[in-house]
């Protein structure tokens, strides 16, 4: 299973030569999103840093409100970059071969400290989640991941109940997923507080390419929905950015 996995990133994607080599699961998942790549990446001084918004703070009103956005962004999704970085300084280099990468932390999600994997986690799928929404967003979508979709859970909007059930379904903090597994097959899952399905975890049944991902920890929602998670998942089916799913699912 390890290997194959493995095989999997590494087939799709092309090494980069140099000190710090570019996350090659980030080439499968910001495929044509050169900015987001690179911001993605460690630096030279193999930091990671927090990716600018691609919209406005109050872009995605009246969906998800500004506030929320901006504390998420700004002090969640910095967080985990923050904690990516003193927990990277931390570590014995031996336990991640001197490969910073995420992909590398993630292939290592195992052996690395909890702290790592959970701060690492975070900071992907955040830098994700933000590219699957914009202003404007939602409605039915055309193209080929469209009709993925339709032929994999019957229909379109049997793929938007089961995607929201596993949403409603994950007990405390995680994240709801759309994924292609390598043989190309579409999947919903869920994974636990900030875990992907990139990770190589027992925990993670499921493994392959999130092409759609939701936060469903409480901060996503609070400030605006209280504890209520579903208006908050009704309110997420208006602000996906369906061209980026379309660009993930075929690249
Ligand atoms: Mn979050």
């Amino acid at each position: 299973m390890k290997n194959t996995r493995r095989d999997f990133i590494k087939k799709s994607t092309t090494l980069a030569v140099g000190a710090i080599a570019i996350p090659s699961i980030l080439d499968l998942a910001f495929a044509g999103q050169s900015h987001t790549t690179a911001e993605l990446s460690s630096d030279e001084t193999g930091e990671y840093t927090l990716p600018a918004l691609p919209y406005a703070y109050d872009a995605l009103e009246p969906h998800i409100d500004k506030l929320t956005m901006e504390i998420h962004h700004t002090k969640h999704h910095k967080a985990y970059v923050d904690n990516t970085n003193k927990e990277l300084k931390a570590i014995d280099p031996k336990l991640l071969n001197g490969d910073n990468s995420l992909e590398n932390i993630f292939e290592h999600a195992s052996k690395v400290p909890v702290a790592l994997r959970n701060n690492a986690g975070g900071h992907y799928n955040h830098s994700l989640f933000w590219e699957l929404m914009k202003p404007n967003g939602g409605g039915t979508p055309t193209g080929s991941v469209t009709d993925a979709i339709t032929s994999t859970f019957g229909s379109f909007d049997e793929f938007k109940k089961q995607f929201g059930d596993a949403a409603t379904k994950r007990f405390g903090s995680g994240w709801a997923w759309l994924i292609k597994d390598e043989a190309g097959k579409l999947h919903i899952t869920s994974t636990a507080n900030q875990d992907n399905p990139l990770m190589n975890l027992e925990s993670v049944e499921l493994k392959g390419k999130p092409l759609l991902g939701l936060d469903v920890w409480e901060h996503a929602y609070y400030l605006k929905n209280q504890n209520r998670r579903a208006d908050y998942i009704a309110s997420f089916w208006n602000v996906v950015n369906w061209e980026k799913v379309e660009s993930l699912y075929k690249a």
